[in-house]
């Protein structure tokens, strides 16, 4: 069983966690920039200044964020550390880091701009001409090594002053900054670049650090989603009009859901907190929210801020594919208050160090869910295991727990294409290269391919080392899937 051979596979990051370089070449201030390490035990925060000059913290986690307090301004504090200032530092690695996924095989390397570099504030008339120049360079190194950009506009992230002029997604002027920001990308690199996610998790990312929102209520959010429904839409349509034959799609958070049991209030719950995903994907997809969306406002006590003219926006900028993350699944009872991140124990699976159930088969499940709903072309975008990888005495990275995960995922993709039909334009890996992780600022929680010399408070040399994985995955891409059966004899 193989994969087609017009498939892409490759690697995922994000600025924040990967890029480093944060006051490099005039870039400016971004939310993430306010955002503390952290751990399990001690969730990270979002450092900000009262009036008074008193320093306080903000829980910055998205699956349930705090809002911060009126007044309330983002600021770095002495001491803490802010993993997004240096990252792993692909500012200055970024030749080296393509080189070795070229080398591993990758035709796609999925990676999203930091607004902020290109427009500091959001607000100015006139783009950073540095902040281009660097992406120049990076796309045209990945083209140069036979790799397709595949480019997230927004990665839960904004420019701070948006954020603190704006209250960020809340306000209509983001949408104008946003479609502005698009346009430049849009003519920049359209030429090069075909692939485009208008936003990262949509249905995840909640509060200030990914929206730019000060409050964290269900009337702020939805109104926020609005905004970005809005915003994606507009740069859909203006992309599509600058670069004919691009394709666009959205990314979203897309945990398989199960009922805890056949009891039908169970069955109940579940169908309503799928839909939690499916609001998003619905309205982006086909143009217009769906009929269900009333009750979840009415369940929430919202009242959506709409205007004349939003529901033609919406149904012109429909998108071309759907893609998603996919890392474990979840299990709901009639009973359970769950985000999109957590749920019942199910005890038929095994967890990560972190708490995530491993289910490759969820991953087929969500695949034949999501073609069936919608018949559009899908892409995996984000797929992985963080673990702690230990480096030997001989400097060797044996990560065959990652090894596992992955043939075991990949097993299930493939059986979806070539089994179920489902259409799949590519698999990106996430992170080919260790970096930050988004819920905890951890580095010791890993995903690479390819090891960085870099502990939990950013001490370390940097260096990049392949692991194990690397090889296998190496093996993998160049017999287009079909290495993942050798294992256990089957074929
Ligand atoms: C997704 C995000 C990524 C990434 C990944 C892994 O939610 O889009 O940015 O970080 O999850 O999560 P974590 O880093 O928390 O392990």
């Amino acid at each position: 069983m193989k994969v087609p051979g017009t498939f892409l596979w490759g690697g995922a990051t994000a600025s924040f966690q990967y890029e480093g370089g944060y006051q490099e070449d005039g870039r400016g201030l971004s939310t993430h920039d306010f955002e503390t390490d952290g751990s399990v035990e001690h969730p990270r925060c979002n450092t900000y200044r009262m009036p008074d000059g008193t320093i306080g913290e903000a829980k910055s986690s998205f699956f349930a964020p705090d809002s911060l307090p009126d007044g309330a301004v983002p600021c770095v504090a002495d001491g803490y550390y802010y993993p997004s200032h240096q990252a792993v530092d692909f500012y200055r690695h970024w030749k080296e880091d393509l080189s070795l996924l070229a080398e591993m095989g990758s035709n796609v390397f999925r990676f999203s701009i930091s607004w902020s570099r290109i427009f500091p504030t959001g607000d100015e008339d006139q783009p950073n001409e540095a902040g281009l120049k660097f992406y120049d360079n990076i796309i045209e190194e990945m083209i140069r090594l036979g790799m397709e950009p595949l480019i997230t506009i927004h990665h839960d992230e904004l420019p701070v002053y948006l954020a603190e002029q704006y209250d960020g997604w809340s306000s209509r002027h983001t949408i104008d900054c946003y479609v502005k920001y698009c346009k430049v990308l849009f003519e920049r690199y359209g030429k090069k670049c075909r692939y485009w996610l208008t936003f990262n998790e949509i249905n995840a990312v909640r509060g200030f650090a990914a929206c730019g929102t000060h409050k964290s209520d269900n009337q702020t959010h939805y109104n926020a989603v609005h905004n970005m429904f809005l915003a994606s839409a507009k740069a859909v349509k203006l992309g599509h009009a600058i670069m004919p034959g691009a394709m666009f799609g959205a990314m979203y958070a897309s945990s398989a859901i199960y009922p805890a049991t056949c009891k039908p209030e169970d069955v109940f719950s579940h169908m309503r907190q799928r839909r939690e995903t499916y609001y998003f994907i619905d309205t982006m997809v086909r143009g217009y929210y769906p009929s269900y969306a009333k009750d979840i406002w009415t369940r929430r006590g919202v009242t959506l801020h709409t205007e004349p003219g939003d529901t033609e926006i919406l149904a012109d900028g429909t998108l071309d594919f759907i893609s998603f993350s996919y890392y474990r699944s979840n299990v709901i009872s009639a009973e359970t208050k769950v985000n999109v991140i957590s749920g019942d124990q199910n005890p038929y699976l095994e967890s990560t160090p972190w708490g995530w159930p491993v289910d490759p088969v969820g991953l087929r499940y969500v695949l034949n869910e999501f073609y069936d709903r919608y018949q559009k072309p899908l892409f995996i975008v984000e797929n992985g295991l963080g673990a702690i990888d230990t480096v030997e005495e001989d400097g060797s990275i044996q990560d065959d727990y990652r090894i596992n995960y992955l043939r075991d995922h990949l097993r299930e993709m493939m059986k979806a294409i070539n089994i179920d039909g489902v259409e799949l334009l590519g698999y990106t890996m996430w992170a080919p290269v260790d970096l930050v992780s988004l819920s905890t600022g951890e580095m010791k929680k890993r995903y690479g391919f390819i090891y960085v010399d870099m502990d939990d408070k950013g001490h370390g040399t940097l260096e990049r080392k392949v692991k194990k994985s690397y090889s296998w995955m190496k093996e993998v891409i160049a017999s287009q899937g079909e290495r993942v059966w050798l294992e256990n004899g089957q074929k």
